[in-house]
């Protein structure tokens, strides 16, 4: 396997732990952040970091982790990547901001070209851009109610849109996201997913028409906007639909009149081994909304969609003071042209490639499913024998992964999934050793 250094700057690329985790700097910033910052920003794990970049990240204790989480899908292209730090000074020492919607720049211009072409359909595209993922979802919806001037918008079981209030209403789980935050927006609808490890061979168009007949008894076509579908569900616990159910969603939206929304906020740019989720099935959705790894770390957002949906809105209908940052713009470019020019689509199916094959060679009872795309992948951990969901011991490896140096995230309705997003610029012994490191787990938690 060849050493992978895209994006890597002069930091040792090694695991390296020095005191216990978190050390007794970042316990006494953890003091400072409880007594600072309010309960309900809860941190996954502790460690105050100072520097990272390739596939590590170093704490103010000096400890390196080797990095599994990509902070939630957005350092693609790695953190502090050499393109992205530079395009960001130099932006920075030109100019911050005008407000793209006071006096313009080519920045914000380029990036929506770039996306009109990178993303699924050769046909006419707009892109407007925003500052979050959830933004640019609450905002996808207003150009659907525009151009449908209809109001409903269905959405799927485990969904995840993000935490503003339509946002919300359109995340399926309770806790943490929605609990006492509500009343939540309304003419948000639900309807079931194909989850292929759950669903006992149920197959994809089957799946598509179950939700189908729930859309069409409980909303009924005429009244709905737009579908709303994460390809590859994130937070839900990465769950794939099977083969045909996208397809088979997109086929009903185009001959209802119903705009078909790919939320590819965590799935986009290489991260799947294709440039979008979409393109694994070659679904081509009307509205994209893109988000995370478009600017390695800078907040950006964007929905791309055919134009004559996205001209639906009046002038002045679409906007905000940040949407767009010029800095945030120079980072899109900078991460578009290194996923371009390091061949990191190849290098995220690559790394899909290792992780699945090494998590198989586990043998694991209570990996109940081994699952997702290019460098999504996630196993769902059970009960040995069954498929009841075993968040304790999903809690237990996290746990013992962070002990160790190696940083892994949790997702899934039933918190039952530790799920994978190495940066792409993880060299491969970084890799190789973060499996290592939670097969000795799984084997000790016996
Ligand atoms: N759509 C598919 O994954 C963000 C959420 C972390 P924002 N996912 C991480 C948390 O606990 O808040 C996400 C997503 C999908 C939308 C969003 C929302 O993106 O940039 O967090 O608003």
């Amino acid at each position: 396997m060849s050493e992978h250094t895209t994006g890597g700057p002069a930091l040792p690329q090694e695991r390296r732990l020095v005191t216990s985790i978190p050390g007794p700097k970042s316990q006494e910033l953890q003091r400072r952040k409880s007594a600072s910052v309010p309960t309900g920003v809860g941190t996954t794990l502790p460690v105050y970091t100072v520097a990272a970049g390739g596939g590590v990240i170093v704490d103010v204790d000096d400890n390196s982790l080797i990095d599994f989480g990509s902070g939630i899908a957005v350092t693609t292209v790695g953190n502090s990547s050499p393109r992205v730090a530079a395009a960001v000074a130099e932006q920075a020492q030109a100019f911050t901001h005008t407000c793209f919607m006071v006096t313009p720049y080519d920045a914000y211009v380029r990036v929506a070209e770039a996306l009109n072409r990178l993303t699924p359909g050769t046909h006419d595209k707009r892109t407007v851009l925003f500052n979050s993922g959830a933004e640019a979802v609450e905002n996808a919806v207003k150009i659907a109610r525009t151009h449908t001037k209809r109001q409903a918008v269905v959405v799927f079981d485990h969904a995840y849109h993000g935490r503003t209030n339509l946002t919300m209403a359109m995340t399926s789980k309770n806790m943490p996201y929605k609990s006492g935050f509500g009343p939540f927006a309304s003419e948000v609808y639900r309807a079931p997913l194909s989850y292929p490890y759950r669903d006992h061979g149920v197959d994809g168009p089957t799946a598509a028409r179950r939700a189908i007949d729930t859309i069409e008894k409980q909303i009924g076509a005429d009244n709905l906007a737009a579908l709303v579908i994460e390809p590859i569900q994130g937070e839900g616990g990465f769950i794939v639909p099977a083969d045909g159910f996208l397809g088979t969603l997109v086929e009903w939206c185009r001959a209802n009149g119903v705009v078909f929304v790919a939320d590819e906020v965590q799935t986009g740019f290489a991260r799947t081994g294709e440039m979008f989720a979409c393109d694994h099935e070659g679904v081509v959705p009307d509205l994209i909304v893109t988000a995370k790894g478009i600017a390695g770390g800078l907040p950006l957002s964007a929905v791309t969609g055919r134009a004559e949906i996205m001209d639906a809105p009046h002038v002045g209908g679409l906007g905000g003071t940040y949407g767009g940052n010029p800095i945030a713009c120079a980072a899109a470019l900078a991460v578009i042209e290194t996923i371009e020019q390091d061949g990191l689509v190849d290098r995220a199916r690559n790394i899909g490639k290792t992780m699945v094959e090494r998590l198989q060679s586990f043998g694991d009872a209570r990996i109940g499913d081994i699952r997702g795309r290019g460098a999504m992948i996630a196993v769902e951990l059970v009960k040995t024998g069954t498929t009841e969901p075993d968040a304790d011991l999903t809690k237990a490896v996290a746990a013992a992964a962070h002990q160790q140096g190696l940083v892994v995230l949790t997702c899934g309705t039933y918190g039952n999934v530790l799920r994978f997003l190495p940066p792409l610029s993880m060299p491969d012994h970084l890799l190789v050793e973060g499996l290592d490191v939670l097969e000795q787990i799984f084997k000790d938690l016996r």
